[in-house]
Order: C-alpha cells, then structure tokens, then sequence
C-alpha cells in the first residue's frame, strides 16, 4: 500500500479578512468551508498523515470559533487514527505572547515549534514514515541542518514554513531563506512546504524535492494565487502529488479604462466582469473632466456580483493639466504645453468648435500617455 499524506497549509484560521468591507463574514465562512472540506478529504481518502506547514491560524489570538474550529476537526482525524502534525508559520510562531501551540493543545495534533529538531517522529511502524519538521522562533537561530535524514527504512517527510530563495532576494530570518540545494541536500524524500499562498514545486534534477500547497482560499484581492489541499502519495522511489480544490470562492481583480463614460456606460462594462459567485475589485482608471460618482455606480452594478470593490483611480483633467504643464521637459510635458496654448489660441479667435476638439485631443493624448505608463508599471 502506498504511504499517502494530506498537505496543508496557510490556512489563517480566525482571519479577519478587513479588506472585505461588509463581505467579511461569508469569507470567513468560505474559509471554514475549505478547511472542513480539506479535513473530510483527509478522512476519506484514509491519509497516513495530515501535515500543516505553518500559519494554520492567522494570529496566536485567534477567536474561540476558530480555535472550536480546529479542535473539533483534529479531534475527528484523531478517531480516525489520522494523526496531524504542525510547524509554526510566520503568523503563528512564538513572539513575546508565545505561540498559540503552547497555550492551547489539540487532541490529535502534534506540534513542530523547536528551531533544531532532535528526533523525527516515527509513525507507522511497520510501513515506517518519519515526520521532520522545525518553526522560526524570535531570537533563536533556525537550524536546518537539524532536519537531514536519519537513517533509517521508510519515508522520511520534512515540513517548513519556509522561503525559497535563489539567493538574489533579500528573504528576512523569520521568513526561513533556504535554497533548493539546502531542501535537496537534507536527503528527505519530500518536504512539505508552507508560507506561499499558491501550489508550486520544487524541482531539483526532475525530482520534486519540495512543494508549497498554497492557501486553501484566495486570502485577500493581493494573493490570488491558486492553492488547496495537497495529496502526495508516496509508491515506492514515486512520488506524486495531486491538488485537491477545497475552496469554493472565485476572486477577480481587474482594470477598466473609464475616459468619459457615463454611469450607465461604465455600468454595463463592470457587468461585463460578473460570472456567478465572483467576488471582484475592479480599479478604474483614465482622465476624466468630471469625478466618478462611485455609491451610484455600485448600486447599480453591486447586484450582479457576489461582492464588488470598486477602487476609483481616474485622473481629474484639470488638476492633470496644471501638475503637467509645469512639470520638467518631457515628450508628455511638451504635448501639454502646446495643447493648452493651442486652447488659449481658439478660446481668443471665439472658435468654440476648435477648442473642443483641442480639449478632445488632450484628453486623447493624456489616456494614451498614463496608459503607456500603466503598461510599463505592469513589467
Ligand atoms: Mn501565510
């Protein structure tokens, strides 16, 4: 029989979700939803293990829900003889309060908070799979070293909130910088990771040494990486593995040019964006003559979204002039400074039909500059 464990990680039990306004609420419901889905997973696929890779709630103060939360779904893999295993993440890690590992205990799952790990645990006797795992602690020098195989039959599973580096960012200590060389060499047959909120591997020679599972739902309009939970099943020298969605929630952040649409144009256009179930943040952008009126646009085209967060990033015509027209010597600087003389040249001749065409063009001018910006931005 191959061994098969269930991975999860960042899951941010007791998370706020602030930046959800009203809609607050039903994300933490979603997010209860993902994780009750990913511990049912778990049951029925029989795992040998459930390993949690750090961050398993948002904060080592999280609500008494969250925490009857997890309890009660431990406490279910428990009587399934399912044991779960933790490491702290960056959310969860001892400061000067401790970790909520230390405050409060979880029938049937056993927390990894040591910075040097002294012994693996061993499980399974007779298909034998070792669990490996250390958490970042204040103060204290993570030593990952700590964590190469011990000899020994069986699988050897390490787990790590941890970053993966390529040795040019600069990864701060609590975020556990590691190379693919250091997971490599520690000579693990796989290492769960956790503090990435999308799926990725880690590859090394055509070997997936490492992966992150990712969230098991989209944590804000920032991280819309696609996570879940992660089955890998280990069959003799093979390892796979096999998202697992959890999570029920589509998350879109989008841009749309404004220029001079009216409400009703501009409306149609958000619509435009809505599928069933879409919780979206949509930034408006462009040079308007006239502000947005935001509360009116939402009435209309709330409705058709699950939730909607409209972020107003137009340009005023008039304050863009000014700002411009004085700015240093660019292509940009130049096209304003003989678009408003052009301006002041048909106001003076009394040719009203020139100077709309002039203030047209301006506009024109102005979109397709902030436009090219936008793009350059977005390298
Ligand atoms: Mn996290």
């Amino acid at each position: 029989m191959p061994l098969k464990i269930l991975q999860i990680a960042d899951v941010h039990l007791g998370r706020l979700f602030a930046s959800f306004g009203h809609y607050a609420e039903r994300m933490q419901q979603h997010l209860e939803d993902a994780f009750i889905r990913s511990i049912t997973a778990a049951l029925e696929h029989k795992v040998d293990a459930v390993l949690i890779a750090g961050d398993l709630f948002d904060s080592n103060a999280p609500d008494a829900k969250a925490v009857d939360l997890a309890r009660q779904h431990f406490e279910l893999l428990s009587s399934a003889k399912i044991p779960a295993f933790v490491v702290a993440g960056t959310h969860d890690c001892s400061g000067a309060f401790g970790s909520i590992y230390e405050s409060e205990k979880f029938l049937g799952l056993t927390p990894l908070t040591s910075a040097v790990l002294e012994n693996p645990i061993t499980i399974n006797k007779e298909s034998p799979l070792h669990i490996y795992g250390i958490s970042a602690r204040p103060g204290v020098h993570v030593d990952l070293s700590s964590m190469a195989k011990r000899p020994g039959p069986g699988i050897h599973v390490g787990m790590l909130h941890a970053t993966v580096s390529y040795g040019h960012e600069n990864v701060p200590l609590r975020d556990i910088p590691v190379t693919t060389e250091q997971l490599s060499s520690l000579g693990l047959d796989y290492v769960a990771l956790g503090h990435i909120h999308s799926y990725k591997p880690i590859m090394s020679a055509d070997r997936m040494v490492a992966a992150y599972s990712g969230s098991l739902v989209p944590l804000s309009f920032k991280n819309l990486g696609i996570g879940g939970a992660l089955m890998i099943q280990f069959d003799g020298a093979r390892i796979s593995a096999t998202q697992i969605p959890v999570g029920s929630i589509n998350i879109r952040v989008e841009s749309l040019e404004a220029a001079e649409d009216s409400i009703d144009e501009l409306s149609k256009k958000l619509i435009n964006y809505s599928e069933p179930g879409t919780v979206a943040k949509i930034c408006i952008t462009g040079i308007r003559s006239e502000p947005l009126d935001i509360p009116a646009i939402l009435q209309k085209v709330s409705p058709h979204f699950e939730y909607l967060v409209i972020e107003d990033k137009t340009n005023l015509l008039s304050d863009y002039m000014i700002r411009e027209a004085s700015s240093a010597p660019t292509v940009r600087g130049i096209f304003i400074r003989l678009m408003l003389e052009a301006a002041q040249n048909a106001k003076a001749a009394g040719d009203s039909k020139r100077l709309a065409l002039i203030q047209e063009a301006l506009r024109e001018g102005l979109t397709a500059f902030e436009r090219n910006r936008r793009a350059e931005d977005s390298i």
